[in-house]
């Protein structure tokens, strides 16, 4: 009898969470799900989608702690001295993005991007030699690169994020 007792246990159980989805917990979900259901209201939201149309993708806001429903104009502040200055943006990081991995990568041509700087989960800034980053205890991230840009050359930023 105990047997066929526990048996109806789960079953009813089983059948709470089939037709119930607040019965998921966060537990089973990776934390951009987490996310996307408290901000977007759906677990099924795409990565690349733009909900707010501000030109800033919804795993961008994710990673930058953004609100992804109201326009976010500028994501970034570029930071730059002088004309001779090495070039440097600052951004926020989302700290309980604990899924995403955030590569700093510089070029002088658009077409190839050799990294500078990563950050994987909430793990620290690992940086190669191409630059220095501090990142405050609220998640604001400052780089500065160290390529001089000379008479007729170019330097562009750019950070990528890549979620599981
Ligand atoms: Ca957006």
């Amino acid at each position: 009898m105990k047997a066929l007792l526990f048996l109806c246990l789960i079953t009813l159980t089983a059948s709470a969470l089939m037709t119930d989805p607040s019965m998921i917990t966060d537990s089973w979900m990776s934390p951009w799900q987490q996310w996307a259901r408290a901000n977007l209201g759906t677990l099924t939201a795409p990565m690349n989608g733009d909900s707010d149309l501000d030109g800033v993708s919804d795993v961008l806001e994710y990673a930058l702690g953004t609100a992804p429903l109201a326009s976010t104009p500028q994501a970034f502040t570029v930071t730059q001295n002088a004309a001779t200055a090495p070039l440097g943006f600052t951004f926020m990081r989302n700290l309980t993005a604990t899924d995403a991995t955030l590569s700093i990568e510089g070029s002088s041509d658009l077409l190839t991007w050799l990294p500078v700087a990563q950050a994987i989960g909430t793990g620290a800034w690992s940086v190669l030699p191409g630059g220095s980053i501090h990142q405050a205890v609220d998640g604001t991230v400052s780089f500065t690169d160290n390529v001089m840009p000379g008479a007729g050359s170019r330097r562009f930023l750019r950070l990528k994020i890549v979620v599981p």
